[in-house]
């Protein structure tokens, strides 16, 4: 390949992003890999499990145990262990979508244990007739699938923190994950119960002991909202709401009500815990923003970011996640200076509104210090804030909802650490 092709198209050395799509890229580490595997292919040295039989099938599937170390980092608390965050490790993982045993949890008194069969769902309230249903009424309805993404109100809080705390990507970002919901659209039920005029508001209840519960605008629950029954294909696991769950495309995690078992349809919300005390964010002029249920545009380099080293400078590759609640990421801009100069990275296909997607750019790191970040823009136009502007913005009493840039320093060692 010849060397004018990696004529960096920003500062700092990132490339441009058509690149690793172009014939002839190749590392020299390719290179060196094929030499090696064709020793190994040689009988003399096949390796044990090239030897004998292997492992006898199973019922259900499990990582390889030389994974075991990509898992969520969980934090409970000793007073009331069911109540706490687990972390979905960004960090590890590729493409959009998470494993159901990876994505992140939040409880607020534990995980139930719900019998499918003893479960019910009702609706009532401002309707013109109540109606209950069970799992077998529900799978009998049409279904439709969303891909989006569930991101806590909280995620990311650390980010208000005065100092940068240093952990991994996802274990900082990671209270958000994306699947594929499968479930009845909501909007049918609603219909079947026909909604008064005064209905305005829907009041969303679990089945969990703390019986959580959190209104939302009927508007958004005819929109596109779900009852969602599978998730990646399989039913619902327990932790993310088996054997029902609402999902709010978009909105914070908290709406998205787990072990879903009553919908009440009412004139007005219900000034619920996590709408009053919770998720709700003061602001420098003394009042508070509440009902912010949209997730802001975020984006994040996942490769390379804290805990990972860069061994030799060289050609890396980039590559992040970036969201946003209002619809699709319009692009992704890079940069590998600090912020003196960006380029735009690939966006993979598909990219769906309310879904993670990922980006990708090529860079040639010449072994300087540097900081590398990701700015996501979305379709309304949205531009993900530094954080100054956030804070400017939003004062420093928030602890919720924070979505600025996030910046990852590489030394000339390649140790990477989170600034600000
Ligand atoms: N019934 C019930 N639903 C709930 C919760 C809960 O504790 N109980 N936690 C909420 C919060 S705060 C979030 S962020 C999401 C987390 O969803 P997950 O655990 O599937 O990631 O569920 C929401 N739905
Ligand atoms: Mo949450």
């Amino acid at each position: 390949m010849d060397s004018s092709e990696l004529k960096p198209i920003a500062g700092g050395g990132l490339l441009d992003r058509r690149l690793f799509m172009q014939k002839g890229l190749c590392f020299s580490l390719a290179a060196m890999a094929a030499g090696s595997s064709e020793a190994s292919m040689s009988s003399s040295q096949r390796l044990p499990w090239m030897r004998e039989p292997g492992k006898a099938f199973s019922n259900y599937g499990q990582p390889s145990p030389y994974e075991r170390r990509t898992i969520r980092w969980t934090m409970g608390n000793e007073m009331a262990p069911g109540n706490g965050v687990s972390w979905t490790p960004l960090h590890d993982l590729e493409g959009m979508i998470t494993p159901n045993g990876l994505h992140f949890e939040r409880h607020h008194n534990g995980v139930p244990q719900i019998d499918p069969q003893q479960h019910q769902l009702l609706i009532h309230g401002l309707v013109r007739q109540a109606l209950v249903f069970d799992l077998q009424d529900l799978l009998r309805y049409p279904m439709t699938s969303c891909l989006c993404f569930v991101e806590c109100g909280g995620n990311s809080n650390a980010g208000w923190h005065r100092r940068p705390i240093q952990t991994a990507a996802g274990y900082f970002h990671g209270m958000a994950s994306c699947s594929e919901w499968t479930g009845v659209p909501l909007r049918i039920l609603l219909e079947e119960a026909k909604v008064k005029g005064g209905g305005k508001w829907m009041i969303a209840e679990g089945a969990d002991a703390a019986a959580m519960n959190i209104s939302i605008p009927l508007e958004k629950a005819f929109d596109d909202c779900i009852l969602a029954l599978y998730q990646n294909g399989e039913r619902i696991r327990p932790e993310n709401g088996y054997p029902l769950r609402l999902i709010v495309p978009g909105w914070e995690g908290v709406v998205n009500v787990k072990w879903l078992r009553r919908l009440h349809i009412t004139n007005r919300p219900t000034m619920a815990r996590n709408e009053t005390a919770k998720y709700t964010d003061l602001l420098p002029s003394g009042k508070a923003r509440q009902f912010s249920f949209v997730m802001d545009a975020k984006s994040l380099i996942t490769s390379p970011s804290f805990g990972q080293r860069l061994l030799e400078p060289g050609l890396y590759q980039i590559s992040g996640l970036a969201w946003s609640g209002r619809g699709r990421i319009a692009r992704v801009e890079v940069s590998a200076d600090g912020g003196e100069s960006w380029a735009e990275a690939e966006l993979q296909a598909p990219v769906l509104a309310k879904c993670f997607t990922r980006f990708r750019i090529p860079w040639q790191w010449e072994g300087d210090n540097t900081v590398i970040k990701s700015r996501a823009v979305d379709e309304s136009g949205y531009v993900q804030p530094e954080r100054e502007a956030l804070i400017a913005r939003r004062g420093r009493h928030g602890y919720f909802h924070y979505n600025a840039i996030v910046s990852w320093k590489i030394s000339a060692q390649g140790d990477i650490s989170h600034v600000y």
